[in-house]
């Protein structure tokens, strides 16, 4: 069996800890993919020490060089595309389609932020003094630590330590316990791209490791996605340590039809939006708000459309809907069937353990469907990170944006009209990061602003131009070219 190792100061080494676990693959649990270090505190600081020696060079290097080494790492990711996208699927489960995807978002994300790196605007604005001009640029931070979720191991790795190394910050990351692989791979690419020892570092191990990345002194800003709970725990130690945290939680993310909505196109965007990715994205759409004029006929359809999923090995052509990441998770969806047939939702498809054949030696769900969902059920308001849909009735369009509202997340969301209005309405009234019409919730691009609203965040935005705003500081400068005092408020002629 292979063993893995740290990237620590541009070296593969060893866990100091001398700890190593195991990661199966969801899909057959006999299938061990690798024995990875279980890393301590000590692995923690050689980690952070480096990068912040590294952080004195790389934050000198001119920013558009940084960006050629960036671009570098988007065309190893292309060329590794097919492979990285098979090692993915394996350890972590969703079919090679959507792991290919997922690598697309990193190289689109690497060109995207070197070709950032020649602009990385800041302002210039007028002096209310003579002789005197007023600018403030973007500088970056430091040592920033980035912790991430299992279910895109490379994608969402990416939006944070790409922009946060263009900005010229040095990275400490800890990838999900489940996809310790794909932090391996990560190094690899950053590697071969040639990127200075110590400017990018990973050390592998499980959720205790968090913390001690937080509450590491050296350790500036924090990137995080992962659940509420982990979040906000972690949220609450940046605050008494006032650092700076992006966080990037759950979702319970709404998809509403109305009746002048293309069905079939609607039917489309449920089934990708829930059942992809096993329903295992922050985006995925957990609940599916129908207008009572069409309610039963869709509701009909979608559980036709809903059996010829095929659930199987992501590795297997033809797979729609992979395994759940690990028993823990199957647990989770059984527990949730459970909460929902109580609380008194009618179960009208699913809602097993799938254990034909092959399926039995992995993690798989039964894509499920809960129709009669009401708002104050928990499986209406709680996420669930599994293939189960809950339905809802709505009585009119007012109703169902009521409805899409009620729930303490803002995520993504969706709807499906035809009635310009209605769309428009909706765009201005969701409560959510992300708003589709006539698409599904789950699909954002990398250059676009990504974060949501309420429980799923805290101000924050990754993506696009403003996931800068997390990984730079401002400085404002004052140039005062008139060789003589000048007192701001006070030495302002008319
Ligand atoms: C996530 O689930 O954490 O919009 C990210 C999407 C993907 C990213 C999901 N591009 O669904």
């Amino acid at each position: 069996m292979e063993r893995f190792k740290n990237y620590i100061n541009g070296k593969w080494v060893e866990p100091k800890s001398n700890k190593y676990f195991q990661n199966i693959n969801p899909a057959n649990i006999n299938d061990i993919v690798g024995e990875f270090p279980e890393s301590g505190q000590e692995d923690v600081n050689d980690a952070v020490a480096a990068a912040k020696a590294a952080y004195e060079k790389w934050s000198k290097v001119p920013a558009p060089i940084r960006g050629e080494y960036i671009k570098r790492a988007g065309d190893i990711f292309a060329r590794r595309k097919d492979e990285i996208a098979r090692k993915m699927t394996r350890e972590m489960g969703k079919p090679v389609v959507e792991t290919k995807g997922d690598i697309q978002e990193a190289i689109d994300t690497a060109y995207y932020a070197a070709s950032e790196t020649r602009r990385l605007f800041g302002y210039n604005a007028p002096s209310e003094l003579r002789n005197k001009m007023n600018m403030s640029i973007r500088v970056p931070i430091g040592v920033v630590g980035v912790i991430t979720a299992f279910n895109f191991p490379i994608a969402v790795p990416s939006w944070k330590i790409i922009p946060a190394l263009a900005a010229g910050n040095t990275v400490v990351f800890k990838p999900s316990k489940d996809v310790p692989h794909a932090g391996v791979m990560f190094a690899e690419v950053l590697e071969e791209a040639g990127i200075p020892a110590g400017v990018f570092n990973v050390v592998l191990g499980k959720g205790y490791m968090g913390n001690m990345i937080v509450e590491h002194p050296d350790v500036k800003v924090i990137g995080f996605t992962g659940s509420t709970d982990v979040g906000t725990k972690l949220g609450e130690i940046c605050g008494r340590l006032n650092k700076r945290i992006s966080l990037e939680m759950g979702g319970k993310n709404p998809q509403i039809v109305m009746p002048d909505a293309n069905m079939d196109l609607a039917l489309d965007g449920v089934l990708w939006g829930a059942f992809g990715t096993t329903g295992q994205r922050c985006t995925a759409t957990s609940r599916l708000i129908l207008h009572k004029d069409i309610y039963d006929e869709f509701i009909e359809k979608l559980v036709e459309r809903t059996k010829k999923l095929k659930l199987g090995d992501g590795l297997k052509e033809g797979t729609d809907v992979g395994p759940v990441i690990h028993k823990q998770q199957l647990d989770t969806c059984v527990e949730y069937v459970e909460i929902g047939k109580k609380e008194g939702a009618k179960l009208v498809l699913g809602g097993n353990v799938a254990k034909e054949g092959e399926l039995a030696n992995g993690y798989f769900f039964e894509p499920t469907i809960f129709i009669n969902v009401t708002k104050n059920m928990r499986i209406f308001q709680e996420e669930i990170f599994g293939p189960i849909l809950s339905i809802s009735k709505a009585e009119s369009f007012e109703d169902a944006i009521d409805l899409a509202n009620s729930v303490n997340y803002g995520l993504s969301s969706s709807i499906y009209t035809r009635n310009i209005n209605d769309a428009f309405q909706f765009m201005h009234q969701i409560e959510a990061g992300i708003a589709y019409i006539n698409a599904p919730t789950i699909g954002a691009e990398v250059h676009m602003p990504f974060g949501g609203v309420k429980g799923t965040g805290n101000g924050h935005r990754e993506g696009g131009w403003t996931v800068f705003d997390i990984f730079t500081e401002w400085k404002s400068i004052y140039v005062d070219f008139s060789d003589k005092l000048q007192r701001a408020q006070i030495d302002t002629e008319m």
